[in-house]
């Protein structure tokens, strides 16, 4: 059986955590890391007691230092590329992200794509519980991005995936800069650039019910910028995931 490592960044989930681990823990071969940094609620204790519920397959990793979900899911990549497992998936705390969709993702991997995206904007938008403001302003996002940097992906700022390991392991990740919330679109350019196959598949979001949302006013402003950085830096994606697509389809791997 495949082994499948979630990540879980946290910070103050301690009512949405358990309820997730749980989910996350009825498929099988499916194991979680918990990123905590050090959240003032008591996430960390509460992950701490699922690890000692679940040993073997509940881990938590109580961050020092800087905080932010980049700088996490930079130091969870690290330590999840350390394992002997065979896919790793990445997933928010909040309950947004449905576990009942893990074997879909980690299936669309283990047929061949290299980072697959839980996508909200596949089949129109599929989002539930969120303001049309809200709704206005991660289309604009995602069209702004794939405009300015070529990534041919309909969600790149969903933090719902699955990576092969090994795709995963080739990436230059020590080059990534973005602390914050422009981790997921840095890592998503980097895939792009590097030529992985990316493919997304379809997820309905749901909005947060429990604890607060950390969206800020420099998260959004880090979004306006980071793709200009990366395209100063890097050029603009020629290559993307719509190629690598109809190479799948052609070769039928
Ligand atoms: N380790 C860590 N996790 C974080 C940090 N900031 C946010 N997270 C987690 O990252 C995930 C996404 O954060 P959210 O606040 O839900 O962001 P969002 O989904 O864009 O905002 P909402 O729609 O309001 O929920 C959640 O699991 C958070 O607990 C952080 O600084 N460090
Ligand atoms: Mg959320």
């Amino acid at each position: 059986m495949n082994r499948t490592l979630v990540l879980v960044p946290t910070y103050n989930e301690r009512e949405n955590l358990p309820v997730l681990v749980r989910e996350i823990l009825l498929h099988p071969g499916m194991e979680v890391m918990v990123l905590d940094d050090q959240s003032p609620d008591g996430t960390g204790q509460v992950a701490d007691a699922l690890a000692a519920e679940f040993p073997g397959r509940v881990r938590v990793l109580h961050r020092t230092g800087r905080r932010g979900l980049g700088v996490s899911y930079l130091e969870g990549f690290q330590r999840a590329l350390e394992t002997d497992v065979d896919f790793v998936c990445q997933m928010d705390a909040d309950l947004s992200h449905d576990p009942k969709y893990l074997p879909q993702l980690v299936a669309v991997a283990a047929e061949g794509a290299d980072l697959v995206i839980g996508s909200r904007y596949m089949n129109g938008i599929s989002v539930v519980n969120w303001p049309l403001r809200r709704i206005i302003l991660s289309q604009f996002a995602n069209t702004y991005i794939r405009t300015v940097t070529g990534i041919n992906v309909q969600d790149v700022t969903t933090g719902y995936r699955c990576w092969r390991k090994p795709a995963l392991a080739k990436l230059p990740l020590e080059r990534i800069v973005s602390e914050g919330y422009a981790f997921l679109l840095d890592v998503t350019f980097m895939a792009a650039d590097a030529g992985l196959r990316i493919q997304e598949s379809p997820i309905i979001f749901v909005e947060r019910r429990q604890g607060a949302s950390k969206l800020s006013s420099g998260v959004l402003l880090e979004s306006l910028i980071t793709p200009w950085k990366l395209v100063m830096r890097h050029g603009r994606i020629r290559s993307n995931s719509g190629n690598a697509r109809r190479e799948m389809s052609s070769s039928r791997r």
